[in-house]
């Protein structure tokens, strides 16, 4: 035990040495292509070789120099999808195509062949009005929408394969050593300096079993200037072009400790799926790649040719604007879909189809939840709770970091800071709240650990390349790591979270996936070596990026089982993939305590939510350093108005608890909070829209006004689904916020003064430090909480409020989604209500916008509140379903033009109607 604890890293001599992180020069895959491009190899179909069956169109393809022939395959998918793969033809092994990611297999369509002139291929979908034109001399693929060119694959020639050889030396030696000579010094030297059998990383040295593996392909985007997608970086929303310095956009999964920001380095987790998006259409390239990869961009202005430029031309001509999308990695196979829109929300839909929709959180996760590295002890945990509780500040979670354990083995208790984890676990309860425990995956060498010798007896630990476990050092000190990608770890580890495996859990307890990047210190990059082995003997950097989605998934399965499949998950990840939202929520990792980081967590959380990934947070108040006051304080008015809503601090950093920084300031984080929980009921539904309809939670401006140009730069404010714009403050001291409302035929409202403004304007905003600008959308309807208790448990029965927000015709809709918030029954039993809201001729009704739906719910909307209505009605009855009418009592206020009814009594499952004469 003692050797143990000295063997324990501290959080000083971890800080990471930010040059250990390599940029495009350092990677060797990145320079071969660079070199080998310039020189420009052509690929062309070989036109005899094409078959077309129900299910799929195969060709090969060769390249003139090397006349290694690769197998194409293109697919027709449900819903307007477009699949291209290409593969060597006959690898000497088979190369890595990624599991477990697809849904399932994505419905094919059949795709309908006629050969163009010159042998060219043309590909139709569904009705027709998507081809996909195949050119076989280069090489080229477009896809075509009603005589449009929408996009074009290897229109640059920049398609690039390395396929798998026999090593040098070893084919040398095979060949009776007759040309071992080739092997001169200055070919090895050239041959390490493109990495092709090894490559160097800091200390390390990569040795490729399989040599040179990377593939890559361009992809031109006609009359595309603005990308969006490929999470995560700590960058603007909309993506900057970036070739020609070496500057790509890097997706490789890593632990980086206060990451830098504008930087297009890679950082905890990667989906390889970019969003494109000009008047009248959004694209999508999803990547379907868990090795290393980065993405160049580059976009070409439109530009205009007058007479003489075009010689013979007669009128001016304008060639569109075009941006170039250079995809690179470093093995695996080219599996690319192409996701064809036409709208935003189609394209939702298109990518959910692909890689599954969020799951349904429990209702407490879209609470508050406070967290610390660390909670010191049950004490800490009492004294912290009870603080909420005094100053009268709802919250949901309380969190443990690492020290909660026995010298950071994961699932087991410090005994003597937690010497009786269950009875804490029943205070909270007593309260509706819960308890997240961490669990990362590196596990202690230690047999003595039950963890450990399990895992160890059983083979389950990630290999090294000389057949050992993998050895590496963590919190622990020295762990091995599980391997996530066998599934039969993945079903051992989900059995550890059942109740009598796992010591002192209880049903409100919850799972933090921390360091599955994986994290391992003094490693390459801070990670694992790209030559350690996992299961089905697939080197790791075949799947690096994907690591982290594994251990999400089998342990959102474990919360799952232990609950004998009723309970709904929740469950924490750093590291994360495509699809990950299947599995829960993603926060943004070490951010700082500093405004600039809390600015950039608007973009980043954006680009997350249109990935897919809807749950999604930064450390509110900055995980790293201390906040200045004002800061924490914005800070927790932006995350109330974010998905998930954690504050965090690590180790070093005073104590920050909402109560700390003198009355004033409790008051206004008290207040940010308790909006929040307000709108819990709108959050709540709009993650139902999320689960069902994979519209996203948070949406940028560019979504909801797709033909809006002006909207489709802007990153500093967002909607809250289709209702509510929200413009956090991210600077210091300022008095006003330049807020832009967007479409000309829209009204806005302000929910705290009321005052109301046309669209298609900027508009400054005065705001003090209790100012949080949120504006409702004109003909929408959010439901809300009108009494904020505790936490969510303690207010499942709390009355309802709707506010009204009345567009220009004076009319207005809305829905609410409910349920018992924990069960999986809202899919098994059909136990919800999903309640639809509409204001129309000065009538509101609330009507079942499901029917299938029933949940025996005692909740009444007490309160309403009607925004925009321009005159003050004589009289305002209910009516409700068993016919009998009331007057109510109403207050009007010219000024504002607002109607405010209270003390109502309306049941929110049934139907009724309130009429304003
Ligand atoms: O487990 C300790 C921390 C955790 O608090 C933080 O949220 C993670 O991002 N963890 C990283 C490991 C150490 C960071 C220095």
């Amino acid at each position: 035990m003692e050797a143990a604890q000295k063997e324990e890293i501290s959080v000083e001599d971890e800080a990471v040495d930010k040059s250990i992180f390599r940029d495009c020069s350092k990677i060797a895959f990145y320079r071969r292509q660079k070199q080998n491009l310039s020189k420009k190899s052509i690929y062309q179909v070989l036109v005899d070789s094409v078959t077309t069956s129900e299910d799929g169109t195969r060709f090969k393809i060769i390249n003139e120099a090397t006349k290694v022939p690769l197998l194409a395959e293109v697919y027709g998918i449900e819903g307007n999808i477009f699949r291209l793969k290409i593969n060597e033809e006959t690898p000497l092994k088979p190369r890595y195509e990624v599991p477990d990611v697809l849904t399932s297999k994505p419905g094919i369509i059949r795709l309908n062949s006629c050969s163009g002139d010159t042998g060219n291929l043309v590909l139709t979908a569904g009705k027709g009005d998507l081809k996909c034109h195949i050119t076989a001399n280069p090489f080229k693929v477009d896809l075509v929408s009603e005589e449009d060119t929408v996009l074009s694959i290897n229109s640059q020639s920049q398609l690039y394969f390395e396929h798998l050889q026999i090593r040098h030396k070893q084919r040398a030696a095979k060949e009776n050593e007759k040309d071992a000579s080739i092997d001169t010094s200055q070919q090895q030297e050239n041959q390490e300096n493109l990495g092709l059998w090894e490559e160097k990383c800091g200390n390390f040295v990569d040795v490729k079993a399989n040599g040179p593996t990377s593939i890559g392909l361009d992809f031109s985007l006609h009359g595309f200037e603005h990308l969006y997608g490929i999470p995560q970086h700590a960058e603007s929303h909309q993506l900057k072009n970036n070739t020609g310095d070496g500057d790509a956009y890097r997706l490789y999964n890593l632990d980086v400790y206060g990451y830098k920001i504008h930087d297009k380095m890679g950082i905890y987790g990667s989906i390889p799926y970019l969003l494109a998006h000009k008047l009248g259409r959004t694209i999508g390239i999803f990547w379907l790649n868990a090795s290393e990869t980065l993405v160049e961009i580059n976009t070409e202005p439109a530009v205009e040719y007058s007479q003489t430029q075009m010689g013979s031309v007669a009128a001016k001509q304008k060639v569109r604007s075009r941006t170039h999308v250079h995809w690179m990695s470093e093995s695996g196979i080219i599996d690319v879909f192409l996701l064809t829109g036409p709208t935003p929300s189609d394209i939702f839909k298109q990518y959910s189809h692909l890689t599954g929709a969020q799951a349904m959180p429990p209702l407490f996760s879209l609470g508050y939840h406070q967290c610390r590295w660390n909670y010191e002890d049950e004490q800490d945990v009492k004294a912290v709770d009870a603080g909420f509780d005094e100053h009268d500040i709802p919250y949901d979670v309380m969190w443990l970091d690492i020290e909660h354990t026995e010298g950071k083995r994961y699932f087991t208790w410090d005994k003597e800071r937690f010497p009786n984890p269950k009875r804490m676990q029943e205070l909270l309860r007593s309260k509706g709240r819960k308890l997240v425990v961490i669990s990362d995956p590196h596990i202690k060498i230690d047999p003595d650990y039950s963890v450990y010798a399990k895992a160890k007896e059983q083979g389950f630990f990630v290999r090294s390349r000389e057949g050992g476990d993998f050895e590496g050092v963590c919190w622990p000190g020295l762990s091995s790591y599980l391997d996530f990608t066998n599934p039969k770890v993945r079903e051992w580890y989900s059995s550890l979270f059942a109740f009598p495996a796992y010591q002192g859990s209880t049903d409100i307890l919850f799972i933090w996936n921390d360091m599955n990047e994986p994290s391992v210190f003094r490693g390459p990059e801070q990670t694992m070596q790209k030559d350690a082995v996992h299961h089905g003997n697939w080197e790791h950097r075949e799947l690096h990026n994907i690591y982290g989605f594994y251990q999400q998934m089998a342990t959102a399965e474990g919360l799952i089982k232990r609950s004998k499949g009723k309970e709904r998950p929740f469950v924490l990840t750093r590291s994360f993939f495509a699809g990950s939202q299947k599995y829960g929520a993603v926060w943004t990792g070490d951010n700082v305590a500093e405004w600039s980081y809390l600015k950039i967590s608007i973009p980043m959380l954006l680009t997350l939510s249109i990935a897919g990934i809807s749950f999604c947070g930064a450390d509110v108040g900055g995980f790293v350093g201390n906040p200045e006051t004002e800061l924490l304080v914005r800070w927790y008015q932006t995350g109330a108005y974010q998905p998930f809503f954690r504050g965090h601090a690590t180790m070093n950093t005073k104590r920050r608890e909402p109560w700390l920084f003198g009355k004033e300031h409790t008051q206004l984080i008290r207040e940010a909070i308790r909006e929040r929980y307000a709108l819990l009921p709108y959050w709540y539904s709009l993650f139902y829209q999320a689960h069902v309809t994979s519209q996203p939670v948070m949406r940028p401006l560019w979504i909801e006004f797709p033909d809006e140009l002006e909207t489709f730069g802007i990153e500093d404010e967002y909607m809250l689904g289709s209702a509510l714009l929200v413009h956090p403050v991210t600077e210091p001291k300022v008095t006003t916020v330049d807020v832009f409302l967007p479409g000309s035929n829209e009204v806005w409202y302000d929910l705290k003064t009321f005052a109301h403004w046309e669209g298609g304007c900027t508009v400054k905003i005065p705001v003090a430090l209790d100012t949080i600008p949120v504006f409702q959308r004109g003909g929408t309807i959010v439901p809300v909480k009108t009494t904020v208790g505790k936490s969510t448990g303690w207010m499942a029965d709390s009355p309802y409020g709707l506010r009204v927000a009345l567009c220009t015709k004076a009319s207005a809709m809305g829905e609410l989604y409910l349920d018992d918030g924990h069960s999986f029954q809202y899919l098994h039993q059909k136990q919800f209500l999903h309640r639809k809201f509409s204001f129309c001729s000065s009538v509101l009704i609330n009507s079942s916008a499901n029917q299938r739906g029933h949940y025996p719910s005692r909740c009444v909307v007490d309160k309403i509140l009607v925004l925009g209505l321009r005159k003050e009605p004589s009289s305002v009855t209910t009516h409700l379903s068993d016919g009998k009418d009331q007057p109510v009592a109403f207050t009007y206020c010219t000024r504002t033009s607002t109607l405010h009814l209270d003390k109502l009594s309306l049941h929110i499952g049934t139907d009724w109607e309130v009429h304003f004469k």
